[in-house]
């Protein structure tokens, strides 16, 4: 069975690929082209259930398991933002960088030089007659001023609990082994292999 990603990050599918190296993972627009999803849910979880249940639908294939990424970064200090609204956190079609610089800002405007704040990665997967999701977090903070260019996203200004650098400035490996991402797809892992065991007759 064909593992299809439902996303158009760049970022997500570098990073899902290197932590499925035994499979053949493909991003949907090597298939279907480019294609907006209207994200409209109001959790991670909702999300990530649009976006496989989409490409799924799209596909119409009973050979092919789809998994989505649903992720973002949460400041208890700025009320929760930017949270599910990380990707347009600087308005519809910001680029990673405006919306890096939004959090600046935000932490500037209210005095703090850093707070405590967690990525969430709901990973779906949605196979013929199967739907699941699972969560991943990681914690640690984020800084009012973002070095290194490593990782994507709002990674220059992400520290993880236990380092002093950011994912901008850490080894890949760092962000490989504790990972919001790595997190929910080791808890997919095992689903993804029972769905493919179920497909072979
Ligand atoms: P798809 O919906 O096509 O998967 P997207 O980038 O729109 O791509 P999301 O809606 O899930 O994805 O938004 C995720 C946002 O959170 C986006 O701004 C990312 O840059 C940020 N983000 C998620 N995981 C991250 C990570 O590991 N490192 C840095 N930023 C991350």
């Amino acid at each position: 069975m064909q593992i299809i990603l439902a996303t158009s990050n760049k970022g997500k599918v570098k990073e899902i690929r290197s932590l499925f190296e035994e499979d053949e993972v493909i991003p949907f627009s090597e298939i279907l082209g480019p294609m907006e999803i209207e994200e409209n849910g109001s959790t991670f979880a909702e999300n990530a259930l649009i976006k496989a249940r989409t490409i799924f639908g799209k596909l119409g294939r009973d050979d092919v398991i789809v998994i989505s990424d649903d992720s973002g970064i949460t400041v208890p200090a700025l009320n929760g933002e930017p949270g599910i609204y990380s990707a347009r956190y600087a308005g519809k079609g910001a680029t990673d960088r405006d919306n890096l610089n939004r959090l600046v800002e935000e932490l500037r405007k209210k005095g703090l030089k850093e707070a405590p704040a967690f990525y969430t990665a709901a990973i779906a997967i949605v196979a013929p007659g199967a739907e699941y999701v699972v969560h991943g977090w990681m914690y640690g903070r984020v800084i009012d001023t973002p070095r290194g260019e490593g990782g994507f996203g709002y990674d220059p200004m992400f520290i993880p609990e236990g380092f002093d650098q950011t994912l901008g400035e850490l080894d890949p490996a760092v962000k490989k082994e504790l990972s919001h991402r790595s997190k929910a797809l080791a808890l997919a892992k095992p689903i993804i292999e029972m769905l493919k065991a179920r497909s072979v007759r």
